[in-house]
């Protein structure tokens, strides 16, 4: 167990972006690469204070290729760097909500986790050729805020050794259970133990929603569902949640075993990558409904790589993911979690994701917040009180346009969450003896009800950096000149800079995406993706939002939308800055 001291030298590209570090898998197999990053995390937590020989070491991956080894390598860093007591999901599989929900965990002192390391790259590819990636989540269960990764980004750069217990044997992570190694000497005993990948937020979901009453809608004749893992870590999860519990038929469960290269699919749970579920919905890649050979589901849900993004469909609907928010808000009372709490507090939304639960939240008096990219902000809203002393904004519900929705029981968004929060909902809207009300009636209702925001966003992946930059540049050079200027039949009430000043901690995160905001509510966002593994993604969001009044449901989102984004790409010059305008994903 003594650890050997190892040079090194630093590579210069190890800034954590949106959601950790994400980098091609031949990248992070290099030598050292892996072990300097690690090793720069165990350096910032000392400077933080944090002492990990008090307390437990969670690690836990999506399952993709190089999760096994890495496992390995971080639990020999880890007992060098003093960690004796470490926990590792069973397989090496843990989902990103589930990895949350074991951190905070409340057991006794001594054995509660200080942090974890989770293995993803998230809704990014899998294998040796694609990606592969690493984030370091705290105490709260959310991913380390931006004063950490900023240090352990600085550390990268500096650091000239790793510490190593070379000898510290390969785990069996196979069989759930605890290994104890000892020293030769009997001076130091590291434990490891090998935990149910699903039992811990399996166990927190059943105290959130009404099973026994989401099971009764499931066991309707009239009801069917399906649920698209894409070869990602939430199979685990899915299985034991809609077959063990549930007793739904196994084929229910598309492509739910979990595979280190996701089988060579993109598993990302929008219209363009979860094609095999889109069809089986009956829908194109636009959302709309195409005739379908078979019977079609009431309901269908996918899921992202790591488990924490979520798809929510009807028969031939698409719900949008800012919609659901708004939705899940609007009827949060059904929830046994947040009326029990005496009802929703407070609702966020990232910038780019639609202003639909905005209206939610003005008319249900809910305190509002519209945070940057990344659910990382959403954490210190969620801790203000309890961490910070502040204002208690809790019970709140969280969402990202970018199929992202939660709420305070974790510190990560949650894919199973969102989909057992329309099980709940769905449930809890039918009527004895009445016809089944469906995903579409419970969307239209509210449509009817709040107005609708047209949305779509447009990714241009795989861009050259220097273009995009120059693009934002543009922009950022030109907020005043933008501002009054007329496009087409909008005028820009006012462009800027999106910046946030958190209310709890007073951080202030600056360039967060240029924002478009015209004088008839309407919105264009441009950002560049802070995920992408290599190269530059650019990605354009736009909303335009219709009054229930003017309502009229056979509008199509691309035809009410089409002039905003004709406005929107001349404005942007995107052609010229990246030589393109064509997106190569619709959401
Ligand atoms: C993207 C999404 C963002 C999400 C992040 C992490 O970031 O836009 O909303 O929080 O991915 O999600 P970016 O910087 O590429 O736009 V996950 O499921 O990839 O951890
Ligand atoms: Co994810």
């Amino acid at each position: 167990l003594t650890p050997t001291t190892v040079k090194t030298t630093p590579f210069a590209d190890q800034k954590p972006g949106t959601s950790g570090l994400r980098k091609k898998t031949k990248v992070f197999t290099q030598p050292n690469y892996l072990e300097n990053f690690v090793q720069a995390t165990f350096n910032s937590l000392a400077s933080a204070g944090t002492d990990v020989s008090d307390g437990t070491l969670l690690i836990g991956g999506d399952g993709r290729y190089y999760n096994d080894k890495a496992i390995q390598i971080i639990i020999k860093i880890a007992v060098a760097n003093g960690v004796n007591r470490i926990w590792v999901g069973e397989n090496g599989l843990l989902s990103t909500p589930a990895v949350s929900a074991i951190i905070r965990e409340q057991g006794p002192v001594w054995k509660k986790a200080f942090g974890a390391f989770i293995l993803t790259a998230s809704h990014n590819p899998g294998g040796p050729d694609e990606d592969f990636g690493i984030k370091y989540n705290c105490e709260n269960g959310g991913p380390a805020q931006e004063f950490l990764t900023n240090d352990m980004f600085a550390n990268t750069k500096t650091i000239s050794t790793y510490a190593i217990a070379k000898s510290f044997p390969t785990i069996d992570i196979s069989k759930v259970g605890e290994i104890k190694v000892a020293s030769k000497a009997g001076d130091m005993q590291v434990n490891v133990e090998v935990l149910s990948s699903t039992d811990v937020h399996v166990a927190l979901l059943k105290t959130i929603f009404d099973f026994p009453a989401i099971k009764g809608l499931l066991d309707r004749d009239d009801f069917t569902m399906v649920y698209d893992s894409m070869h990602g870590v939430n199979g685990v999860y899915a299985r034991k949640v809609f077959c063990d519990i549930f007793g739904l038929d196994v084929s229910t469960q598309m492509n739910s075993i979990s595979k280190d290269d996701f089988n060579g699919g993109h598993a990302d749970p929008n219209l363009t990558y979860a094609k095999e579920l889109v069809a089986v919905m009956g829908l194109d890649k636009s959302g709309l409904p195409i005739p379908s050979p078979n019977p079609i589901p009431s309901f269908g849900a996918a899921a992202d790589g790591d488990g924490d993004r979520n798809m929510i469909l009807g028969s031939q609907f698409f719900v949008t993911p800012s919609d659901s928010l708004a939705i899940i808000a609007a009827n949060a009372d059904k929830i046994q979690f947040f009326a029990a709490q005496g009802g929703l507090k407070a609702v966020a939304r990232s910038m780019p994701t639609s202003g639909a639960v905005d209206l939610v939240a003005k008319d249900q008096n809910l305190a509002l917040f519209e945070t940057p990219t990344g659910w990382k902000f959403f954490g210190n809203l969620m801790d203000s009180k309890a961490l910070f002393g502040g204002v208690d904004y809790t019970p709140l519900l969280c969402g990202e346009e970018s199929f992202g929705t939660g709420s305070d029981h974790i510190r990560e968004k949650d894919g199973l969450w969102a989909v057992l929060a329309w099980l709940n909902i769905i449930a809890a809207s039918q009527k004895k003896g009445k016809p089944l009300v469906t995903v579409e009636d419970i969307v239209k209702a509210h449509w009817k009800k709040y107005g609708r925001n047209y949305y779509v966003r447009y990714d241009y992946e795989g861009a050259e950096k220097a273009g995009a930059q120059a693009m934002m540049k543009m922009f950022a050079d030109n907020t005043e000149a933008n501002t009054g200027k007329t496009c087409g039949a909008y005028t820009i009430g006012k462009a800027d800079i999106f910046e946030y000043n958190d209310p709890v901690d007073g951080s202030l995160s600056l360039n967060q995406g240029v924002r478009i905001l015209f004088s008839d509510g309407s919105r264009v966002i441009f950002r560049l993706s802070g995920t992408a593994g290599s190269g530059a993604t650019v990605r354009m969001y736009l909303e335009k939002y219709v009054s229930p009044e003017a309502l009229d449901l056979n509008v199509l989102p691309m035809d009410c939308l089409k002039d905003l984004i004709e406005e929107a790409l001349k404005l942007s010059k995107i052609k010229e800055f990246i030589g393109t305008d064509v997106p190569t994903v619709i959401t």
